[in-house]
């Protein structure tokens, strides 16, 4: 990269100021290194700080999702209710950015759009939109792997009269809803959360659907004076019971698999997890329930039911119930309320397999079944997920590779968290990082301390220079796809498979995930430290 102007200098350079970045930064500095942080967000916060959309909220039980590392952050901090809704997590993050002294080392408004190594130096550039640049021996990307909005390419969204903005670009400054005419794209978890919120104050809410999904109860609740005085004396429990469990929740598989119990038996488990708060229906079912289409379907059956029981226009349930996918093979959203907001007579839900979107109007939504006039229209349509964050960065490693065209085909790491061809550069909550497919912060903790760790390492070893090496990455990708082949999320459309159809290469359907677990994940990482940094190469 030539360059004129002035340029920063570092020791690490870390992009992103969410929960990742955050926690990147604390340790670093504990290190003693110089850090800068660079923030593309007027503040911190990341995810929660985009997402600002009515019914935003933890889909993550609250006290197993603030961070671990400080008892007594763990102990100052309350959390109001069991699924804190966004505004307050919003406070949190900014609690722990104010009590760690961490704005110093960010700049705000800051998206980096350059980043390139320089071998000579040993050393990385990174550029911003507005020209700033900054140099570090180490860069560590926190980009979040939903933090690129994907807005559907339908005709005439530019002419659209009202109000219209995808939900991580909720309007901050009050959006008067009562007695318009509101109108949803998408049914996802962002929607399942957003949809039931605006029924209640919209004068008529319209649903465009596309795909339903399997969506399960989330049972939110205050939490009392009694349950916040053993969450507070619990911590340690929690978070052990996190980090033994496959996803980093407090919930984990049952041992059993589900054809070696009774029918009988099956059903009053399943009534029992429709019937508690959280992720257990999807995490904490039985073994072989994602593996095992049979089992699939007799879970798939029971949600069927239910939403046939919620909704009391049969015709609309049915359009509510997943044909082309079983249970938990796609991310689950978490509902309160929704499939009785369907009940509601200022509701309306438009199936789009029967009826296309034809375009956007002045006016409204134009479907081959009619013109839906609107005043306010929400794109729900979901992100380009995992690698999106690092595509709209021009990363260029050794040789000026460029990151973009090496992942053409699908993400290339070692463990992922560091790429052959770009050396000093880590991806935390990258692809094929079990962060990624996990309750982020308690797996992120764990990327963000094995680098701490790893730059120590380096630098008490004079060591200037790391990078994966190309075999040892080709066996990391291909033990995230081999671990991944039996499981049924791998054989449907979603964001894990990078199925994105607002995406210009619509084809690629490539597992971004890491599927084989986050202990399993740990042990590989911490393997690889504990013999030198096996895998990677150390210069
Ligand atoms: P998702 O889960 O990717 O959902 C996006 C939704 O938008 C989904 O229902 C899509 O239908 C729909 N969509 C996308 N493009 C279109 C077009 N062009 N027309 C109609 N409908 C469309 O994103 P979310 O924001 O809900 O959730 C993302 C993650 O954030 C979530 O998993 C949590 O982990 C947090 P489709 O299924 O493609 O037919």
């Amino acid at each position: 990269m030539s360059r004129t102007t002035h340029c920063e200098e570092h020791d690490a350079i870390v992009i992103g100021a969410g929960i990742s970045g955050l926690y990147q930064l604390y340790r670093l500095r504990e290190l003693g290194l110089r850090v800068r942080v660079f923030e593309a967000g007027s503040d911190v916060g990341g995810t929660w700080y985009w997402n600002r959309y009515p019914g935003a909220r933890f889909d993550s039980e609250s006290y197993s999702y603030g961070f671990s590392f400080s008892g007594e952050l763990l102990q100052e901090w309350e959390w109001s209710e069991h699924f804190s809704p966004q505004p307050e997590t919003l406070r949190y993050v900014n609690f722990v950015a104010d009590k760690f002294d961490l704005r110093r080392d960010i700049r705000f408004g800051t998206r980096i759009v350059r980043a390139s190594w320089d071998e000579a130096a040993l050393a990385w550039e990174v550029e911003a939109e507005d020209g700033h640049c900054a140099r570090a021996r180490w860069l560590i990307t926190a980009v979040g792997p939903l933090s690129v909005p994907q807005l559907p390419g339908i005709e005439g969204m530019a002419d659209f009269r009202g109000p219209s903005f995808h939900t991580s670009d909720w309007p901050r400054e009050p959006l008067e809803l009562a007695g318009r005419r509101v109108g949803v794209i998408g049914t996802g978890a962002t929607a399942v959360q957003l949809i039931p919120v605006v029924a209640e104050t919209a004068g008529h809410l319209t649903v465009f659907q596309r795909s339903p999904n399997w969506c399960a109860p989330l049972h939110n609740a205050p939490i009392d004076a009694g349950t916040q005085a053993r969450i507070k004396a619990g911590y340690d429990a929690i978070f052990a019971r996190c980090r033994a469990s496959h996803g980093g929740f407090i919930h984990d598989a049952d041992r059993r698999k589900a054809m070696e119990v009774s029918a009988e038996e099956r059903e009053a488990f399943y009534e029992k997890l429709y019937g508690e708060p959280g992720f257990g229906i999807w995490m904490g079912n039985f073994r072989d329930t994602f593996v095992d289409e049979a089992a699939n379907r007799t879970i798939s059956d029971f949600m069927a039911r239910k939403i046939r029981e919620r909704v009391r226009d049969p015709e609309t349930a049915e359009k509510l119930v997943p044909k082309d996918h079983g249970f938990g093979t796609r991310r689950v959203p978490m509902e309160t309320g929704y499939y009785e907001t369907y009940n509601r007579d200022n509701v309306r839900l438009v199936d789009l397999n029967e009826a296309p979107i034809e375009r956007i109007t002045p006016d409204g939504v134009l479907t081959s079944g009619g013109e839906h006039p609107l005043d306010i229209l929400v794109y729900a349509t979901g992100f380009d997920a995992v690698t999106g964050g690092f595509d709209r960065i021009d990363i260029r490693g050794r040789h000026g590779q460029s990151l973009k065209e090496k992942w053409a085909d699908g993400p290339k790491t070692l463990l992922g968290i560091q790429i052959s061809g770009f050396p000093n550069m880590f991806t935390l909550v990258g692809p094929h990082n079990a962060s990624s497919f996990c309750n982020i912060p308690r797996c992120s903790e764990q990327n963000v301390e094995w680098v701490a760790d790893c730059i120590r390492h380096m630098r008490e070893r004079g060591v200037n220079r790391m990078e994966a090496s190309e075999a040892a990455e080709a066996e990391w990708t291909e033990h995230v796809h081999e671990s991944a082949s039996r499981m049924l999320y791998t054989k449907v459309d979603s964001w894990f498979m990078g199925v994105n159809p607002n995406r210009a290469d619509k084809s690629r359907r490539i597992f971004l995930l890491y599927g084989a677990g986050a202990p399993l994940y740990r042990e590989k990482c911490e393997a690889s430290a504990a013999n030198g940094y096996e895998g990677f190469e150390l210069a």
